[in-house]
Order: C-alpha cells, then structure tokens, then sequence
C-alpha cells in the first residue's frame, strides 16, 4: 500500500455458526487451549512436542538469541520418517491404512501403515546405495502418486532435504531449482495421468538435467508405461533397486534444527525464493494444527487433502502433518472432473471421507457446475470441512457448508504460507463461531496481528497489514543459501516482526479478515481498496461463480477498478448484466468500489495451487505484454481472455 490510508473496511458479513454440540462435546481442542498458551506460550509449544517421540527430548524451547534466526527444541534429536510411520506400527497400529490412493483412470491401492514402513525402508536403502546421505538435496518431480509420499519421507528418514517441483513445471522451472539446492538426485516418473491421459514427466527432467552436471541419477517411477528415453548409468527404475533392498533399516535420530525439506515460492516477482524448513518445531506445529484444527480422530476418521504434493499445503496436510497423527487418508492423483464434474463427492462417497480440506478456487469451480451435482452422492460422512490457499468468498464458504456440509458442517478457513510451514490463523471446529470469509483468530500458541504503515496495531474495525509478532515452531529458518533477503523480505518492513505480505482488517470482534496480496491491493482515488472485498462482492450474485479484480492505471483516479468475470450455469453476457453487477458492488460496498469495467470471461489464470495470477490481469487491462507465465496451470487461458478484448483498455 503506498498511501498513509488504512484499508477501507468495506465489506459487512453478518452470518455466524456455532460450532455442532456433538462435535464441541467430544473436541480435541477446546477454548481452554487460548488461555493455557496465552498464560506460558513456550510451554503450550514445548507440551506439543511431547505429540512426538523424540530420541532425545528437548529441554530447551525457543532460542531467539540471534533474531530472526530461530531454533527450536534445539537440542533435542528425532527422526520424522519415524515419527510418520514406524512408531504407529510400533503401537499396534500396522495394520491401519495410511494411504486410500486413487488414480486418475480408476486404479486405486490401499497402503498400510505396516506397508509404508517397508516401502520407506526400501527406498531410504536405495537411495543410501545411489550414494544419497545426511546433509544432500534431492529434488522431487513426481505425480500425485503413493511414491511421492514414500520419497519424501525416505529423504527424511536418511536426513536428506527433498525439495518437491510442481509436475508440471517447464524443464526451465526445474533447472534452476535443482541448480540453486545443488540436489544431486533427481526422482521422477515416466508420466502420470491428468484429464483422462497419459502427460510425460521424464522428457523435462531429461532437459534440466542436461544442464545440472551435479545431478548423479535420476531416479524414475513406472506409472503410465509410456516410453521414456533412457541414460544408461544415470537412470534407475524404482521399481529395480527397491525390489532388491531390504524392507529393514534404522532410522538415525538428527538434531530437531536438521533441514527437512527446501520448498520454492515463486512470489510475484524475482528469483524463486527456497523456503528452508527444519524437523522438530515443523512436526509439532503440522501435527498439533492437523489434530486441532481438524480435530482427527485418528481411528475413526477419513481423511482428504486435495492438494498436489507440490504445494505446501500437500507437504504438510498430506505428508507430515497426518502421517504423524496416524491417520488414514486418500490421495487423488488426478483432476476434478475426469472423467466427470462429480468425481471428488464419488470419492468422498466410496471411502466415507469424514474431513475434507479443499481450496476457494475448487470450491467456486463447483458452484459454477451446479448444485445438483454434489447433490446425487452420499456426503453425510463429512463432518468438517477445511479451506486454503486464498481468502474464500463468504458466499462460497456457505455455498460449501450448505451443498457440501449438507448445512451443519463447520468449514475452518485457515490461513498460512509456505514460509509459516503450518496453519496460523483459523477458526477451531468445537470452539469457534465461525463467521463465513474469515480465517478469525490465531490458533494457540501464534501471535499475530494487524498494523498500519507505521507499525502501530490498528483498533478494531480497520484495515492494515497483517503481521506475526512472537517466532512459531514451523517458521522457514531462512531462504536457501540468502540470509539477507530472509532478513530482508520478511523482518525488514516492520522491525522485530514478521511480515507477511497480506492486507487484512480486524472486525469490531477483533476477528481477522485476509484481504489478499498487499502487491493486489487497489489505490482508487485515495482509497486503499482490497481485490478480494471487490471480488466477493461479486460472487454474492446469484449469476457470478468466480471473479478476479485488478487495479489498472487510470488517469482520474489513479487506478481504476477492471473486474474479470465467470458466470454460474446458464447466466449469459449482456450490457444489462454489466449493468446489474456494478450497482450489485455500488450496494453491497458504496459507489467507491464500482469497477469501472467488467469483462466476462470462461477461465481466469491461475497457478497450480489455484491461486489467480492477478499480475497477468493487470498486464490485459493495462494493454501490456504479458509477464512470466510459465507458473500457470494453463497458459492458453491468456490467450482465450485477451481473445475476449479487442478494445482493451
Ligand atoms: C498455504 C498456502 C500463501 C498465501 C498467503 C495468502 C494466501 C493462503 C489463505 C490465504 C486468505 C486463507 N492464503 N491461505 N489468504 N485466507 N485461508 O497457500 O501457502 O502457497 O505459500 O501461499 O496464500 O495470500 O500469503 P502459499
């Protein structure tokens, strides 16, 4: 934000759910978890990392003896692969299922927690006789397939960082991310499978490993059985070297600050920053969250992450997280509506999902397909339903509790980054009253709040910049191999705190509201406007499904509001239309917040995890060329939108 002006409070939201009575009565969390950790916040952490088993317990909590460089349980030593998989088989639990896989065209396996711990050992073997140790990087290009998740925790278990590339990414994208960990092994797969065929993986790695001479093998999946080329030497299936390791090996205990695990984040601009996370303060954290904010039964319950592996959000909710918990999950490989707009509620159906932990995008992809598709599968097993990635729209979180959440179903927006390594913000399942659009309050134990351009908390009712002030377990310890620009993106902007690059706003509850990127956020004529109270504004029409607004360079009024616009089922494009939809955003949020254009259009560019690339919008609405796409999902989709313009701007 460039002006002294605090973001405008404009959006009202009236609505609020209690939580269910049967849920509340038999939580894992209750209110009780706020005072303990605000009387002695270190000792509801250190309470926490007694969740996991430590080979040497910590007896120190937090050393913040060199800010902003944190250690955790410093000295006290453990090993993740254990703490996800053996110690449950070690507690009778072996014959449980980890793992419900799902493919894409129908396949399906069920791992147990007994077969995962064989399946880990071979690979952490195999991988030791590729020459991998303690201290290597290794980077991760795989479908979302059940060796993801066993590689990933092979590399734990030998003290290996992994550090996971987006399917999909171009042989460009991957280069210079193996290059900048200097990862010396490569895991991949010939292909896997997305909209109902076969998509290759090997050819891009064949491509980036051509130009990193420190990458020693390639390590690949069979999968589709497509055919791959092959370099004799450097190539290894999978398949060969596990079926010849033994299914025994002892995991060695590391320091609790040892590297898990690099994840870049593309940011809006710039070099992609490696986010470098450490073992024992990010297991507690994923672990804790994953227990209370989903409160997990972990004998009961069915688990759903929808996120690819990729994303952080499938680090931590589909790997660390409830593997530490013990819980039985499913993973889809594939997309939602292959082979039809009603796979994931089949899913849900055929395994009785219980929880399930989606993003705003999927969810107002659904609204846009209609009602009635959900409505022909048995849902009623669901019993909480997650949110992440964006601020969701309140009329898309009611849209989820209602066709999804058959109307009683408490939905937890929760609020993170790939920096935080674990949820922050969010509502508790058997404690909050939740109110539909808001991640609400910091979750036991997390200090954050909201400031203006001088660092001052702001009173409730107004807007800033959210800001987290006490260091957490799962915090990143630095970017990969730049501790300035650590320092610098993160602690510099307002000394002594963490700054996270969202606006946000405190409701008269105190209650927190994410309003987007701070890079989004919208000057109108002197007025700080945030693109998501604007586009949810928009989804409250009953003809809108999605929407995504920018700011674009206006002569009168500094920016100007451009709205790109899907409509729901049948709804048809026309100047009334246009019409209607601005004095539906003058209403719900007063005549400053009118856009000034609105183009309907069928698709809106997004990147893997589901986030809109609004940068890209404002490039179309500001009739410039278009900036780096090479993180999005689906690059035609530009072409499509600007096909859309011909007199844009
Ligand atoms: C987990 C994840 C982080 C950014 C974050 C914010 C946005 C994520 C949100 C949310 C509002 C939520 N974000 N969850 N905004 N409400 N519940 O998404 O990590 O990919 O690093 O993105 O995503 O803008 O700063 P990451």
């Amino acid at each position: 934000m460039s002006s002294n002006e605090s973001l405008a409070n404009l959006l009202k939201e009236e609505r609020r759910f209690a939580p269910p009575a049967e849920l509340a009565a038999a939580a894992n969390v209750t209110a009780a978890a706020y005072e303990q950790a605000a009387a002695d916040r270190l000792g509801f952490w250190a309470e926490q990392a007694r969740r996991l088993s430590w080979a040497t317990e910590p007896t120190q909590t937090l050393d913040w003896s060199n800010p902003p460089f944190a250690k955790w349980f410093a000295d006290g030593e453990l090993n993740v692969a254990y703490n996800c998989v053996d110690r449950h088989v070690e507690a009778g639990h072996g014959d449980r299922i980890a793992l419900h896989f799902e493919g894409e065209p129908g396949d399906s396996r069920a791992i147990s927690y007994a077969e995962l711990k064989d399946e880990v050992c071979r690979a952490a073997n195999a991988l030791t006789e590729l020459g991998v140790g303690k201290g290597d990087r290794v980077a991760v290009y795989l479908p979302m397939i059940p060796e993801a998740v066993v590689a990933m925790l092979a590399c734990a278990r030998i003290g290996a960082a992994h550090s996971v590339v987006f399917g999909g990414f171009s042989a460009d994208a991957v280069a210079s991310r193996i290059d900048d960990a200097d990862a010396k092994l490569v895991i991949t797969a010939d292909g896997g499978y997305r909209r109902g065929k076969p998509s290759a993986l090997k050819p891009a790695i064949d491509d980036a490993v051509s130009r990193t001479p420190q990458v020693e093998h390639v390590l690949v999946v069979r999968r589709t059985g497509q055919d791959v080329e092959w370099t004799e030497g450097r190539d290894v299936w999978w398949h060969e070297i596990a079926a010849r390791q033994s299914a025994e090996h002892t995991a060695e205990a590391f320091n609790a600050e040892h590297p898990l695990f690099i994840l870049y984040t593309s940011g809006t601009t710039g070099k992609p920053k490696g986010i470098l996370h450490t073992s024992g303060g990010y297991l507690t954290q994923t672990s804790y969250t994953h227990h209370a904010v989903f409160d997990l039964k972990p004998d009961s319950d069915v688990y759903w992450c929808t996120a690819d592996i990729g994303w952080v959000t499938g680090h931590s909710y589909i790997v660390y997280g409830p593997l530490a918990n013990g819980a039985t999950q499913v993973i889809y490989e594939g997309t939602p509506d292959t082979p039809h707009q009603g796979r994931f509620w089949e899913i849900v159906q055929k395994y009785g999902v219980t929880i399930l932990y989606t993003a705003p995008t999927a969810i107002r992809t659904f609204m846009k397909w209609g009602d009635d598709i959900p409505a022909t599968f048995d849902l009623s097993s669901l019993r909480v339903l997650g949110s992440v990635g964006e601020p969701i729209n309140p009329e898309a979180w009611v849209w989820y509790r209602e066709h999804i959440g058959a109307g009683k179903t408490p939905v937890v927006d929760t609020w993170w980054q790939t920096e935080t390594g674990a949820m922050m913000i969010s509502p508790l399942p058997g404690v909050t009253a939740t109110k539909p659009g808001s991640a609400q309050t910091p979750l036991p134990g997390i200090a954050a709040t909201v400031v203006d351009d001088e660092a001052n908390e702001v009173p409730d009712g107004s807007g800033g910049y959210l800001v987290l002030t006490e260091p957490w377990p799962s915090m990143l310890r630095t970017i990969w191999g730049d501790d300035q620009r650590y320092v610098d993106t993160y602690w510099s902007r307002f000394p002594g705190r963490y700054f996270a690059g969202d606006g946000a706003k405190k409701d008269d509850d105190g209650d927190i509201w994410l309003l987007g990127r701070v890079d989004d956020v919208m000057l109108v004529s002197g007025h700080n406007i945030s693109t998501t109270e604007v586009e949810s504004a928009l989804v409250s029409h009953p003809k809108v499904a999605e929407s995504a607004v920018v700011g674009a360079t206006d002569e009168t009024t500094g920016q100007a509001i451009v709205a790109f616009v899907i409509l729901r089922g049948t709804a048809e494009d026309s100047a009334d239309l246009v019409a209607e939809l601005r004095d539906h955003v003058g209403k719900t949020l007063g005549p400053i917040a009118k856009p000034k254009r609105i183009l309907i259009v069928s698709e809106l560019p997004k990147t893997r995890s589901g986030k809109i690339m609004r940068r890209l919008l404002r490039d179309v609405a500001e009739n410039r060329e278009l900036g780096d796409v090479t993180t999005l999902t689906d690059s035609s989709v530009m072409d499509l939108i600007q096909s859309r313009l011909p007199t844009a701007a």
